[in-house]
């Protein structure tokens, strides 16, 4: 298999992205993959998903074309497994652990975007093109007010909504505190599966691990700064960055 034979279509500062980013670099599966820009990645997606949904990521392959994250590692699993990520004997533990990390990936986003709109419009604007065509990203610097308004709409980025947010993903903080306290290292039995790179992947944003090159950057952590405050020295978090630190090393997008 080429490079050229599975394409992982993502954004740069996505967190289910890099999820299923870490899971093929982890499965050392040779992929190329493609930053797209918001807003116009709908159409692509739209396409290439066949699921009237717009998310990314979405991993085409010549036999398929796949959205979704938990979606991708069934199929990676179907395709390429049995895979040392998801051991047979502990498969249900590993999806539980799975399913609860993925259910606060919005809150996650919802919570960050609430603190960086505002003071942080330019830093946004900046990451939101860094993948764009000059055409693009002049559409985005002028209708970023309007995408703003609508992304805020769409995540609901309310004051009840990012208090909700803040609530679940505190519950999920205190669950992997609760599983690191008592004496384990990984999420999902002893040892690294698809349990720890969803969790971690999906804190990521958060934990601001130096191995990311979006979620490291000074300009990135100041304009979330209120948004990592609650937890940022927590045993979560540092958990995060030492899973990132032993088992990641340096991401390239490609
Ligand atoms: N359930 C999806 C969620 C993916 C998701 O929310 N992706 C965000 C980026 S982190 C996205 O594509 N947002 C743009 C959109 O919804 O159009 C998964 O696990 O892949």
């Amino acid at each position: 298999m080429t490079k050229a034979d599975y394409t992982l279509y993502t954004f740069a500062m996505s967190h289910y992205s890099e999820k299923i980013r870490w899971s093929l670099d982890h499965m050392k599966l040779p992929y190329r993959e493609v930053c797209m820009t918001p807003v116009f990645h709908i159409v692509p997606a739209l396409r290439m998903g066949g699921r009237k949904q717009t998310t990314v990521p979405i991993l085409v392959t010549p036999e398929a074309s796949i959205q979704d994250s938990a979606r991708i590692l069934d199929w990676l699993e179907t395709h390429h497994g049995p895979l040392d990520l998801i051991p047979a004997a502990l498969r249900d533990e590993v999806m539980a652990v799975e399913a609860r990390f993925n259910k606060i990936g919005r809150d996650v986003a919802r919570f960050l975007y609430a603190a960086g709109f505002g003071e942080g419009d330019d830093y946004i604007v900046k990451l939101w093109t860094d993948h764009a065509s000059a055409g693009q990203a002049f559409v985005i610097r002028h209708s970023f007010p309007l995408i703003k308004w609508s992304l805020k709409r769409q995540l609901k980025i309310n004051e009840a909504g990012v208090a909700r947010a803040r609530k679940r993903i505190g519950d999920e903080i205190e669950w992997l505190e609760a599983r690191l306290n008592s004496g384990h290292r990984f999420l999902a039995g002893d040892q690294f599966t698809a349990a720890d790179i969803t969790a971690a992947s999906l804190l990521a944003p958060l934990a601001c691990p130096d191995q990311h090159p979006v979620y490291r950057a000074p300009e990135y952590k100041s304009i979330m700064r209120e948004a990592i405050e609650p937890w940022r020295d927590s045993a979560a978090l540092d958990w995060v960055r030492k899973l990132y630190s032993q088992d990641r090393g340096e991401i390239k997008f490609q």
